[in-house]
């Protein structure tokens, strides 16, 4: 919803702009006589025509809810639950083993103080990632769709050990 909402309220401000542009560029133009700067006009509103074909256009894909990852996995109901809990300086996971392709949601709250729950592959590279926080359950839905070990790391500092909080799982 917030997502469509984001999107109308950029439709919106686009139409605006494009209304606003348009008559600009036709008042200015009934001020002018010279046959060069009609021609300069001429070049301008082709330019202009095909400006707006191209935002448009560009509009029109990405604006396609379907081509967003949100939707799916917010409507599809998640396999595995691992319930993850945040302490200065440890993570604690229910499960240390995952399924690949399978919707796994993390439930995710902390002891103490604000944790960021970071997902890393093999490669070191960032998966996905949320907010730990005190007081409250934080969910955070991921497929995994390569194999292997993930290791999870602390990504707000949360005190002197903060780059302690490591752990792992697999994915098979
Ligand atoms: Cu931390």
């Amino acid at each position: 919803m917030i997502v469509f909402y984001a999107g109308l309220i950029s439709l919106i401000v686009v139409i605006m702009i494009i209304i606003l542009s348009y008559l600009l560029a036709t008042r200015s133009r009934a001020s002018e006589s010279d046959d060069r700067i009609k021609s300069v006009y001429k070049v301008r509103s082709v330019y202009f025509i095909a400006l707006i074909t191209v935002i448009v256009t560009v509009l029109g894909f990405t604006l396609n809810s379907n081509l967003l990852p949100y939707p799916q996995e917010l409507t599809d109901q998640p396999v595995e639950i691992v319930q993850v809990r945040g302490a200065m300086w440890k993570w604690e996971l229910s499960k240390d083993q995952l399924s690949i392709g399978k919707l796994i949601e993390f439930q995710l709250s902390s002891k103490d103080v604000n944790h960021g729950f970071g997902i890393y592959n093999s490669k070191g590279e960032l998966i996905t990632q949320t907010q730990v926080m005190p007081g409250y359950t934080n969910r955070l839905r991921h497929r995994f769709d390569k194999s292997g070990k993930y290791t999870v790391l602390c990504l707000e500092y949360c005190g002197y050990a903060h780059h302690r909080m490591i752990t792992t799982f697999e994915v098979k």
